[in-house]
């Protein structure tokens, strides 16, 4: 099978919102044993933002960028599975919360990143979009996460990143809380300047991102019990 060939293919389903097409060319790449992850990352992800570039160009309307988000969810709907199956693990069960920030409705990315991390052995409670930072504050509590991961799509939004890190440190949750961010108008630089724990830029750099913060939160409670233990004798 020419991979380059079919990712083209995903390109016009999703250019013309064509569900049906995209569901069944994401059932073709994984009969032809493409990994799914790939199938995403190389097809559907570019796919969608080729459809965002063209309608800032003005070269469609928004009922057509719509159709083409649907048309990703479609093929994610027959990708997740085969992602799920493909499991790992070392997140040591881990707990995430999740969320799109306030203001902000685009889902997809978030959605990938959290079935990534699911797949991977993360316990997710995913927020949703538009989510308030007190809702962050009140899940970490309510679950005993120790990651969040923020999702924001619009530059209008991304600010929205910094709020709900001065939430969690407000509540008194940071620096325990790890956060992560991403979305595709961010840059490593603005997680820095927000004090987030890291940035990634797609789905497979987020898993690393998350599995290299969940080990740093392992280490710090195993330092923390050995000192207490050594405190005790
Ligand atoms: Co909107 N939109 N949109 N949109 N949309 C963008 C983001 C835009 C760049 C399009 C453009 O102008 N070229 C533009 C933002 C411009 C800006 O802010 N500078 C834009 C705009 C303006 C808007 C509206 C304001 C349009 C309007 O109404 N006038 C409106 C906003 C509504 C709101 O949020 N309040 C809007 C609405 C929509 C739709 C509803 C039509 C739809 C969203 C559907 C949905 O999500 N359920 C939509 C879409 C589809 C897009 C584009 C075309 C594609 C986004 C997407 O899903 N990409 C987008 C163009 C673009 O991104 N270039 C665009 C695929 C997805 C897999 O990639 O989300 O980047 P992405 O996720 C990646 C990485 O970023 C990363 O991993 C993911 C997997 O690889 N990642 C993380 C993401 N989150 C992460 C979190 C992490 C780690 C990694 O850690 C926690």
């Amino acid at each position: 099978m020419d991979e380059g060939k079919l990712y083209g293919r995903i390109r016009d389903s999703v250019m013309q919102g064509d569900a049906a097409a995209a569901r069944a060319l994401a059932a073709e790449a994984l009969n032809a044993g493409i990994d799914p992850i790939a199938v995403l990352e190389k097809g559907f992800t570019p796919a969608l933002r080729s459809v965002g570039d063209c309608w800032e160009r003005g070269d469609l309307y928004l009922p057509e960028m719509i159709l083409a988000a649907e048309a990703v969810k479609a093929a994610l709907g027959v990708l997740k599975p085969r992602i799920r199956a493909r499991a790992g693990s070392g997140a040591g069960g881990a707990v995430c919360v999740l969320g799109t920030v306030k203001g902000d409705i685009h889902d997809i990315g978030k959605n990938i990143v959290g079935t990534l991390l699911e797949a991977f052995g993360f316990t997710i409670v995913d927020l949703g979009t538009d989510v308030d930072p007190g809702r962050f504050v009140g899940a970490v509590r309510e679950s005993g996460a120790s990651l969040v991961g923020l999702s924001a799509l619009l530059t209008s939004t991304m600010p929205q990143m910094n709020v709900i890190i001065e939430a969690l440190r407000e509540a008194g949750l940071r620096p325990g809380v790890r956060v992560a961010v991403g979305g595709a108008p961010l840059t490593p630089a603005y997680a820095a300047e927000i004090g987030a724990d890291g940035y990634a830029e797609d789905g497979i750099s987020a898993l690393r991102l998350f599995q290299k913060l969940a080990a740093a939160v392992a280490a710090t409670a195993a330092a923390r019990a050995a000192g207490e233990v050594r405190d005790a004798l």
